[in-house]
């Protein structure tokens, strides 16, 4: 026997030692401690014509790629090298004690400038994961990089392994992007050549669903909400791996480390071998694209072609740029290259998606689809994109499927599946176990007490599967027109299955539902889960062992990719008992995607969140809280609100406009529910009746679409003086008045303001703008008072534009309007 061999050819003092160490270790081979330091320092980097501050990790972006071994003893030391600002960084998708999470005031201290903080955990699982800050958005400035975790004993067969870190870079200051979200500009979907126009909106006869949308307060869609520079792999747009060799097997780790963006991936050479997710394993899969959503890794086996160099892409979803990794030397065999969005053909799909849930109500009552889809825009619907969320758990026989036809040849997947020896019926459970004989454990926890309520093969639940019908899946219209090959075949998540059963022993532990409705308003740029912001919420308690149950039902025009911390979750799905284990899942628009997981960590407050930085960052988010569990006193310098001030953020900006007649400006300082606004106008001045106007007003929001105001005017305009004159009194040259009044969004975007002043004197004012073409829009105004303006922008750059028009008090009028 093969033992008895070995043993024969070792001499019998390394047999001595071998026993020793076998005494001294008992258990299993002695874990390794794997140090590791990372410097977080404050940049100023070159790029052509200006210089961008970012922030980087042991001076690059992005950071260091951390390697371990499944069973190692991290010890890391993070030194925050910054000036100013505090950081601390979070092992994304990693299971580890609470207080080595990283996230600020919730599980870990921040770290201060100059001070270092370890972190010590044991690694308990493998697979593909990343590192990113949880401070601030110092995510998007660069603090982030990949964590591999190899197994104990490779099961799988590839030659090479490549890690392929995706992301986004902007010489915008993130803050600088969230101002520019929160105050609802135009200007990146301009940048981004997304903007529509009325021209095209005839040619493409989309003038109706556009009128309907204005309607129902939906602005004209875009497909992301941040303009990028450049897309990057690994820090660069461009990465070559010209030392390949032909059918050399070779697994990328592939992580979408971006901060907003999701990419579409495609190879040249010849489908991809999907074979983790999240750092689980999966069973292989051929696919040929996939859209990865921000913050998911997902790990491929690519073979390389006899010769020639082969384009691997990630496109941004938006199509506005690609990054680019080739392999092999040669002739150039590029990706198929995806068309961008069709915007206009989207927004009809996207009113008729609208309709078919109003008819069926997807979890929402007429209620709230009145209350919610008015705020909803940025949609774009396409072919993949309806795939990714498939028929999770979509509904079908609430949804119209009528209405929806498939466009697919549904039946790919499953013959592709048929190759691959694996059962094409998820309802076929003998075939199942022949995965599990592959004994391939996706997630195997080593070393720490766990709640066991993973269900054994045994006793499997079939009742509470979600057995989505991959025939009715493809409900997506064909709206990509790619040079995709025929029988390509585009990644859902339906087509994931975890190697073994991951269902859970329901017999035994109690299972939790919950429904999060993903909500949000595009108007105001805030985003919360069942319409609060995480500040707004209480932190959801949950009993160790106990089983929740999360029915996540977006119910905006975007995607959100949802990301627990410290657990792994199931995405139900087609595979039933095999739904796979994740960490990240994209919801789709309009879609419900549903997820359990086990409280199996033994105790900590864990955060739930979209993993779009500026979502999370607006209040996307929720913690879970384990009952036993208490805030460790290391926490108590650092309370919870400093994680809650984030949704609650302040964010000023206005403009100013000096032209040929009149000067005027516009300031606003505003938080979530909170706005206090400055105004005035002043003209004339060479003439004798020089006149002006200036309004200060404090508004609460009590909806996103109505806001009660005080405030203060002060005018010498006719309409005010009016008052003195009807009253026979002596006319001042200026009148000051206190003023309480109603903001109101009307249909079409148009703001209407009603308010009364302390000398009961009533106005009502109706104010709004619109695009006519990308750069060009048109403002008007009445009120009761007889004012009225009626102007053109033409928008020249983000803070720049000239503007003309005729206004009641100062006449026509051209001139410059400045942001800031
Ligand atoms: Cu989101």
């Amino acid at each position: 026997m093969k033992k008895t061999g070995f043993c024969k050819r070792m001499p019998w003092y390394t047999l001595l030692l071998l026993l020793g160490g076998a005494w001294i270790f008992p258990s299993q081979a002695p874990a390794q401690i794997k140090e590791y330091y990372l410097n977080i320092m404050d940049k100023r980097i070159k790029v052509p014509g200006r210089w961008v501050k970012v922030i980087e990790v042991n001076d690059s972006i992005p950071g260091p790629t951390l390697y371990f071994t499944e069973g190692d003893s991290a010890v890391i030391h993070v030194t925050n090298k910054m000036k100013r600002m505090e950081s601390l960084i979070h092992w994304h998708g990693l299971l580890i004690p609470n207080s080595m999470d990283g996230v600020p005031s919730l599980t870990t201290p921040p770290i201060k400038p100059g001070k270092t903080f370890t972190y010590r955990f044991r690694i308990r699982q493998h697979g593909t994961f990343w590192y990113h800050a949880h401070s601030m958005l110092q995510e998007q400035s660069g603090v982030y990089g990949s964590f591999i975790i190899e197994p104990k004993k490779e099961t799988l067969r590839y030659d090479k392994e490549i890690v392929l870190l995706l992301s986004e870079f902007t010489i915008e200051q993130p803050a600088h992007i969230l101002n520019n979200l929160k105050r609802n500009t135009e200007w990146y979907a301009i940048k981004k050549r997304q903007a529509q126009s009325l021209n095209r909106v005839v040619a493409n006869h989309a003038l109706g669903e556009r009128i309907q949308m204005a309607w129902q307060r939906m602005p004209p869609m875009d497909i992301s909400d941040v303009y990028y520079n450049h897309f990057t792999t690994n820090g660069v747009q461009n990465l070559y791996f010209s030392n390949v060799h032909p059918e050399e097997r070779i697994r990328l780790r592939v992580i979408a480390g971006s901060s907003s963006t999701f990419f579409h991936i495609q190879f040249a050479g010849g489908k991809m071998e999907l074979i983790a997710s999240d750092g689980s394993n999966v069973q292989p899969v051929m696919i040929d694209r996939i859209l990865m959503g921000a913050a998911e890794t997902y790990d491929f086996i690519i073979t390389i072609p006899s010769n020639g160099m082969y384009e691997f892409r990630a496109t941004a979803q938006d199509g506005s740029g690609y990054t680019s990794v080739y392999f092999g030397k040669g002739d150039l065999h590029a990706a198929p290259s995806l068309p961008k969005p069709d915007l206009y053909h989207m927004m009809g799909i996207i009113m008729q998606g609208m309709e078919g849930m109003k008819m069926k109500g997807m979890n929402m009552s007429q209620k709230t689809m009145t209350q919610e889809f008015p705020y909803i825009q940025k949609a774009y619907l396409d072919r993949e994109d309806v795939n990714v969320g498939g028929s999770l758990s979509m509904n079908m026989t609430e949804m119209n499927m009528d209405r929806l036809k498939s466009t697919q040849q549904p039946d790919k997947n499953r013959d592709d599946r048929k190759d691959m020896d694996m059962p094409p019926d998820t309802s076929d459970r003998k075939n199942n176990t022949k995965s599990n004989q592959m004994n391939m454990p996706d997630n195997s926890v080593a070393g720490k007490k766990k709640v066991h309520v993973r269900k054994n093969m045994k006793g499997m639940n079939m009742k509470d599967m979600n057995m989505g019908n991959m025939q009715e899946m493809n409900m997506g219209e064909d709206t990509l027109k790619s040079d995709d090959k025929p029988d390509s075949i585009i990644f859902n998540y339906d087509m994931l299955r975890a190697l073994h059963s991951t269902s859970f022993d329901t017999a035994h532990h109690k299972v939790r539902e919950l429904t999060f409705n993903l909500t949000g308003t595009m108007w105001r740029y805030t985003w919360s889960i069942n319409n609060k912001t995480l500040s707004e919420a209480d932190s959801i308690r949950i009993d160790p062992g106990e089983i929740l149950r999360i029915t996540m039902v977006n119910q905006t025009m975007m995607y959100h990719p949802m990301h627990l911390h410290g657990h792994y979750f199931r995405v139900l799905n087609a595979s039933g008992d095999s739904s796979p284990l994740k960490n990240v899942v994209i919801v789709p628009p309009m879609r419900t995607i549903t997820i359990e997981f086990a409280a199996d960590e033994n105790s900590g407050a864990w955060f739930f969140h979209c993993h779009i930085l500026y979502h999370m960052m607006t209040g996307m988010g929720r913690i879970f809280q384990y009952s036993n569990y208490s805030r460790p006193d290391t926490l108590t310098a650092y309370p919870l609100k400093n994680l809650m001030h984030d949704d609650k953020s302040w964010f000023f900006w206005g403009n100013a406009t000096l032209s040929t007649t009149m000067g005027e400006f516009n300031a606003l300082y505003s938080n979530r529910n909170n706005a206090f606004m400055l105004n005035g106008d002043a003209g004339n001045w060479w003439k004798s009746n020089f006149t002006y106007e200036t309004t200060a007003t404090y508004e609460h929001f009590v909806t996103p679409y109505l806001r009660p105001y005080i405030g203060f005017v002060s005018s010498n305009k006719n309409e005010y003086l009016d008052y003195f004159k009807n009253y026979h009194r002596e006319v001042p040259v200026q009148d000051n008045r206190g003023i309480l009044g109603l903001h109101y969004l009307l249909p079409f975007f148009i703001n209407a303001d009603l308010r009364i002043d302390d000398r009961a004197h009533f106005r009502l004012q109706l104010e709004g703008e619109t695009w006519l073409f990308p750069r060009i829009w048109l403002h008007y105004l009445w009120n009761t008072d007889n004012e009225y303006e009626l102007g053109l922008e033409g928008r020249l750059s983000q803070y720049v534009s000239i503007t003309g028009g005729y206004h009641s008090d100062y006449g026509w009028l051209i001139g410059t309007l400045l942001r800031f």
